[in-house]
């Protein structure tokens, strides 16, 4: 679970040919987003108990009796240390704490890998293991940890788990806010009761950028390019869609916008029916300065350029003066402060 949700968040940020991910239902990646985030958190207990109980298994003597005993002790190297660091740097991306110097999506993605080969190769050699115990001497699990039984060891873990996932879970479900202690985030605060991911001053986003001067261009593959002032945009029919910002930091949050359709301005741009769209921000440097609208993100009449946020005009931090949103994108799609899109 945890590694299909986290491989499907992964293939729609970099769009491979064959998968297009669609826009409809306009809410599944916040789910399998949430699902990755709190499935990832309420493994952090089980794999600490696992390795706890297994521990004085790590030294038994000879280390290794056969091939397939020692196939699946060496596939301990990549599953402890890979479960250990997917869960790890999991965490500290969720916490916004980088203490490593490689980008975070591509050693948790090469770190799954490594982590879900090692755990097959494991299962594997344990398959061959417990077919020759049936006919050989027995390798008794253990039935007590430090005086404490199997039962009350196992139902402190389920506690556990159960309590991580209760007190996380709230950032994303309503209901169960009030016990979200240890939730990360706060889907209700911020500017326009909502959280800001990256704001105009980390992002370097000028006062000057934004202001009367500013332009939104359509160009690239469009018989009619445009330069449109924010006045314009104003000026255009207005549509108002509710649709969440779900953050792959696992935290989502359901927000009223009102802004222009993309599809007519591509439209007006005389972009063709099929055009795919790169968005690019006034924001000069970093990696979530553009997105991708794949086509039918791009065609979805509910992917806005959105010029208001619940009812008032966006705040800056929330890409004034235009930000896209559209269904089913991850938060790091929703680009903010358009400065251009490019047809192709
Ligand atoms: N230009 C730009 N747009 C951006 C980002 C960014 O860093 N730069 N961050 C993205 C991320 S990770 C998220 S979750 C959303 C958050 O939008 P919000 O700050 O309005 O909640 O904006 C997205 N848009
Ligand atoms: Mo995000």
């Amino acid at each position: 679970m945890l590694f299909l949700t986290g491989l499907i968040s992964h293939v729609i940020q970099r769009p491979v040919g064959w998968l297009s991910w669609p826009s409809r239902p306009a809410g599944l990646y916040r789910v399998t987003q949430g699902v990755h985030v709190a499935t990832g958190l309420a493994s952090i207990p089980l794999l600490l108990a696992k390795l706890w109980v297994m521990y004085p298994h790590f030294w038994t003597w000879p280390p290794v009796r056969d091939i397939a005993h020692a196939v699946e002790r060496l596939s301990l190297v990549p599953l402890v240390g890979g479960s250990l660091f997917m869960l790890f740097t999991g965490l500290a991306n969720v916490g916004l704490w980088y203490p490593w110097n490689f980008f975070f999506p591509t050693g948790h993605f090469w770190g799954a890998w490594i982590t879900i080969g090692a755990l097959v190769v494991h299962i594997g050699a344990k398959l061959a293991l417990t077919r020759s115990a049936l006919f050989g001497a027995r390798d008794e699990p253990p039935t007590s940890k430090g005086g404490i039984s199997r039962r009350s060891f196992l139902s402190v873990i389920a506690g556990t788990t159960g309590l991580v996932t209760l007190t996380t879970i709230g950032q994303t479900i309503g209901p169960l806010k009030s016990l979200g202690i240890l939730a990360p985030r706060d889907p209700t605060v911020g500017p326009q009761g909502f959280p800001v991911n990256q704001s105009a001053a980390e992002a370097a986003i000028a006062r000057n950028d934004v202001g009367p001067d500013y332009r939104m261009e359509v160009t690239g593959g469009v018989t009619n390019p445009l330069v449109l002032s924010l006045e314009d945009l104003r000026g255009m029919p207005q549509h108002e869609v509710i649709l969440p910002i779900a953050c792959v930091e696992g935290w989502s949050a359901s927000v009223r916008w009102r802004g222009v359709r993309v599809i007519d301005v591509l439209a007006q741009a005389g972009a063709s029916p099929d055009a795919t769209v790169t968005v690019e921000s006034l924001q000069k440097d970093g990696i979530y300065r553009t997105s991708e609208l794949n086509s039918p993100h791009a065609h979805d009449s509910d992917t806005l350029l959105a010029l208001e946020a619940n009812c008032s005009i966006l705040d800056i931090d929330h890409g004034y003066p235009v930000r896209l949103i559209g269904p089913n994108r991850p938060g790091v799609m929703q680009t903010k402060w358009i400065a251009k899109l490019v047809v192709a």
